[in-house]
């Protein structure tokens, strides 16, 4: 092992969350008694803080918190529940069940998430049982999904293009599967198993985790090359598949990436994994227990905002953290094998993939599965999954594809696309469709600026300019968030966009199309006029000035609008 004397946790005192899981029995709280108090629609905040190991936050409706205070009202609680679906994949039934449950027990949409899964909205307390119940009789849960564990395992989409995709799909599964939790807390709160904990000769434990779990959340994903779609550098624990005539022979490791920072807080910042060595395929989910185990030792447990893997990477050093991994292991990774990604956006429109199995990919601006006014988005989904005997994909890129249709089905499914005006996003500026907004308000506690409500008629605005230079084929990615947390992985948009205060945004620059560096600030603190102005500059130098194929992050860099960020740690430099 590396030597003890250099190599330990932060000191300090362990931050309160740290407490809460301790006196949880293994994230019991008092969940099951809270949830049946009929007094309030509001859990306790203890309990709230376990209730995210269950998938789900309570919230408030923030467009309605002033009126409410002025009428002397608890705020209008309502719980977010997130589903575990590694890769993203759906069945049609499921699809289905997600669908009615919106209508029936959540705000009657869905949002496709930036890591390829549902979120509800709006489930009131005396809901949540009976909509768990439901997500797990469909096969599905929302185990782990939130809270200080791993996280729904991605990876790229489109698994039935090729073979390979089809492996790394169900290594996807298998990791998150083995990498879940021990505890039944959530099948004996939600599911009414008979509590086994506490019992005389039944001694529960968490044999990966501990009973204190992680220091804070983990997050894992898988890239296939050229398709960087999961921002494989933004994990904690990244792999990139490797693949040698066809077949997959294992994965480089990442580690060490994340996405959130704080405003105007230098010892937050985010960061890009980096690559450490080559695994074969068995080898992952040793290489993953053993890097979650090093940051459940090491990570901070004082300071939340320092807790991540990429601050322990940081703060050991690179080097002493790949030892203490192959000491784990006790073997040592391969040399990393060379690799390229293209792009970090999805690839639109009909493809057709391995067994003659169809693909239909479509954009869902801000990943809102809504009836609109004059676009049945969520009815015309549930027509197609009523049909389809495929699956459906959820794309990191909030993005749907409507997978695996035979031939028979497709022109179905084509006619149910066209019935319903349902696009694959040619008809929109090529920026348009490489955009990404977080939740943000009205349900996002943490909001300090509007997000996906707001992008689209911001983009409205910006495609003028587009328009004005000739630009409506340039993918040039774009991503808004309401707060510096990073839900739209804004620090890899090579336009970026972080909520302030409302109307007001940070802007940043000049990440690269392909995931691998960093954007950088480039204007604090500005509102739609000045995002435009900006943007008029940018948008036509660029158009005049580029090289050929040149990408708009890369051009801004070249032409010194922006530094270069390779390592977060210089993010604020
Ligand atoms: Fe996130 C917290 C929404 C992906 C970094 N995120 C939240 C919460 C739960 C707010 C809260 O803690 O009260 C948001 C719920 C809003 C709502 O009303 O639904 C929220 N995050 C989302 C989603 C739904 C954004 C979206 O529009 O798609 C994404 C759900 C992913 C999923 O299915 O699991 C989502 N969040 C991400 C990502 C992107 C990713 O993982 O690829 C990041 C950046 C990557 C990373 O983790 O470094 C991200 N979310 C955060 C953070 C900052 C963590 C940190 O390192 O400091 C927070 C705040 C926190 O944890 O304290 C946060
Ligand atoms: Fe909420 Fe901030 Fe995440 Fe957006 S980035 S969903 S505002 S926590």
């Amino acid at each position: 092992m590396v030597n003890k004397t250099t190599i330990s946790a932060p000191a300090g005192k362990p931050s309160d969350v740290e407490r809460i899981k301790e006196e949880s029995d293994f994230l019991r709280g008092t969940l099951k008694e809270v949830m049946l108090d009929r007094l309030s629609a509001g859990i306790p905040d203890d309990d709230n803080r376990l209730m995210k190991h269950h998938g789900s936050y309570l919230q408030d409706d923030r467009d309605l918190r002033n009126e409410r205070q002025k009428q002397k009202l608890e705020p209008a609680y309502q719980f977010m529940l997130r589903v575990r679906m590694p890769g993203g994949v759906s069945k049609p039934e499921q699809w289905l069940v997600m669908d009615e449950l919106a209508d029936k027990y959540g705000n009657g949409t869905l949002k496709l998430t930036t890591r390829e899964t549902f979120q509800m909205h709006g489930i009131l307390k005396w809901n949540m049982k009976s909509t768990i119940q439901a997500i797990h009789n469909s096969m599905l849960d929302t185990i782990a999904a939130c809270g200080d564990v791993n996280r729904n395992v991605m990876c790229t989409s489109n698994p039935y293009q090729s073979e390979v995709h089809t492996e790394v799909y169900e290594w996807s599964k298998k990791l998150s599967d083995d990498l879940l939790p021990r505890t039944r807390a959530y099948h004996e709160i939600w599911l009414d198993e008979e509590k086994v904990a506490g019992t005389p000769d039944v001694e529960e434990v968490e044999p990966m985790y501990g009973p204190l779990y992680l220091p804070r959340k983990f997050k894992i994903g898988i890239a296939v090359p050229p398709s960087n779609d999961i921002d494989v550098f933004s994990q904690d624990l990244g792999f990139i598949a490797i693949v040698e005539d066809d077949k997959l022979v294992g994965f480089n490791v990442t580690i060490g990436g994340g996405m959130g920072m704080s405003h105007g807080d230098k010892e937050t910042y985010p960061q890009l994994g980096k690559v450490i060595g080559f695994i074969t395929p068995e080898q992952m989910y040793d290489v993953a227990e053993k890097v979650i185990t090093i940051q459940r030792d090491y990570g901070n447990r004082s300071e939340r905002k320092n807790a991540r893997f990429k601050y322990t990477v940081d703060r050991l050093g690179l080097e002493t953290v790949v030892e203490e991994l192959q000491n784990r292991l006790g073997w040592s990774l391969a040399e990393a094998k060379p690799f390229h990604f293209d792009s970090n956006g999805d690839r639109y429109g009909w493809v057709k993939g391995v067994k003659g199995r169809w693909h239909f990919t479509m954009f869902i601006e801000g990943g809102r599965v809504a009836d609109f006014d004059n676009f049945k988005l969520k009815t015309a989904l549930r027509e197609i999954a009523k049909v389809h005997t495929g699956d459906f994909r959820l794309t990191s890129n909030q993005n749907l594809i409507i997978g695996n249709v035979t031939t028979q089905k497709k022109k179905q499914i084509s006619e149910l696309i066209e019935q319903y005006g349902l696009t694959d996003g040619k008809q929109f500026s090529a920026l348009r469709r490489s955009s990404i907004a977080c939740v943000a308000l009205p349900t996002c506690g943490l909001a300090m600026a509007e997000a996906e409500r707001y992008l689209p008629k911001l983009i409205d605005k910006i495609d003028e300019i587009i328009d004005e230079n000739g630009l409506q084929e340039k993918e040039i990615t774009i991503r808004m968030t309401g707060c510096p947390n990073g839900c739209a992985r804004h620090a890899l948009g090579e336009i970026a966009f972080i909520g302030k205060s409302p109307g007001k945004y940070n802007m940043y620059l000049g990440a690269a199309f392909d995931g691998s560096r960093l954007s950088k600030i480039y204007r604090e603190n500005i509102g739609e006029e000045e995002i435009l102005s900006e943007l008029r500059v940018l948008l036509s130098r660029y158009a005049k000035e580029r090289i050929d194929g040149e990408h708009f992050g890369d051009f801004v860099v070249r032409a010194g609008i922006v530094k270069a960020v390779t390592d977060g740690t210089n993010f604020h430099d």
